[in-house]
């Protein structure tokens, strides 16, 4: 059994490697829910519904998140209104959005709509929200010498702003408050690996740690926790992983992510073109593995894939 600790497109791209390689069935995969947001009163969770999506073959290589071919009538009779129309819903994707908000009106968990949204959609892997209590990322934006800015959304920042604004501080509100959600905790203490996906260090997989005993449940599985660095030759693949890293005093670079992932992982896998890198990042306590990361094609995804697992040896 494989546990994954999931982020949106990068560990979905993963995930569609490692079902390639081994018993869908036989992963579970714990993903983050502090982009969740509500919109038009609907429950929206980006990172669930992009890892559900990959999965189940229809998710949008082009956005990375949303289904693909989509159609936007709603959006556009939304506009028409005048309505909100900046965080772009599909209206496939808005039928998800619309289930899993009847459900939780109904008294279902997070945890229960994630599962029957996934044997809708035919996907066997077990996919779990970190928690199923509200928790919500937000960011502070950098404001100017003694001015105080207050904080935004994840998604605000994210989509609303295009990430195009500097942050001095993340916070998981919620957090402190929140338990891992039914079988997390068993998963990641009977998993023969558990696997850090090459999700956002700060804003994906730090939500997930943020959960009481999830950071604590990992560590005490260091030796069999592979992490894959998001991080490619300073820059990520995609988002503001580089940005956010600099702006909140880390290295945007695999030492950079070797030093933030030191306590729970034993071992980083990083690009090839970071090659050079690889005796910092085992400077920082980390066995490290170079190979090609980018996913570009299913091929090389599942490539990935065959390397994190033979990578815990
Ligand atoms: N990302 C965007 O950049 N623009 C969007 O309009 C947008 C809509 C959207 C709708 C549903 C969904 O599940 C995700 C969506 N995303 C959009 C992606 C998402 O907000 C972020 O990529 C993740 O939260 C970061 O992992």
């Amino acid at each position: 059994m494989l546990v994954a600790l999931a982020g949106g497109v990068g560990a979905a791209r993963l995930l569609s490697g490692l079902v390639q390689v081994v018993d869908p069935a036989s992963i579970t995969a714990v993903v983050n829910t502090g982009d969740d947001t509500v919109l038009h009163g609907l429950h929206i969770s980006p990172d669930i519904d992009t890892v559900t999506y990959t999965l189940a073959g229809l998710d949008n290589r082009e956005t990375g998140w949303g289904i693909a071919g989509e159609t936007w009538t709603v959006m556009g009779a939304l506009a028409e209104l005048g309505g909100e129309t900046w965080f772009s819903l599909g209206d496939r994707d808005l039928a998800t959005h619309c289930y899993r908000t009847q459900r939780l009106s109904e008294g279902a968990t997070l945890a229960q709509v994630t599962a029957e949204l996934a044997v809708a959609r035919g996907v066997t892997t077990r996919l779990l929200p970190m928690t199923d209590d509200p928790v919500h990322t937000r960011l502070t934006p950098a404001g100017g010498r003694g001015e105080v800015v207050p904080e935004i959304d994840f998604q605000d920042y994210f989509v609303r702003r295009h990430h195009d604004v500097a942050v001095s501080a993340i916070r998981f509100a919620g957090a402190t408050d929140s338990t891992p959600a039914p079988g997390v905790l068993d998963a990641i203490a009977e998993a023969d690996m558990v696997i850090g996906c090459p999700s956002n260090p700060l804003v994906s997989i730090a939500p997930i740690l943020a959960v009481p005993g999830i950071a604590a449940a990992v560590a005490a599985r260091r030796d069999d926790v592979v992490a894959v660095s998001p991080i490619v030759a300073g820059s990520a693949l995609k988002g503001p992983a580089d940005r956010l890293l600099v702006e909140l005093g880390h290295e945007s670079s695999v030492v950079g992510v070797a030093r933030l992932y030191a306590p729970w992982a034993g071992t980083l896998v990083i690009d090839e073109s970071d090659a050079e890198l690889a005796g910092k990042v085992e400077a920082e306590g980390l066995t490290c593995v170079v190979a090609p990361t980018i996913m570009a094609t299913p091929a090389l995804a599942a490539g990935l894939a065959e390397t994190v697992l033979i990578a815990r040896g």
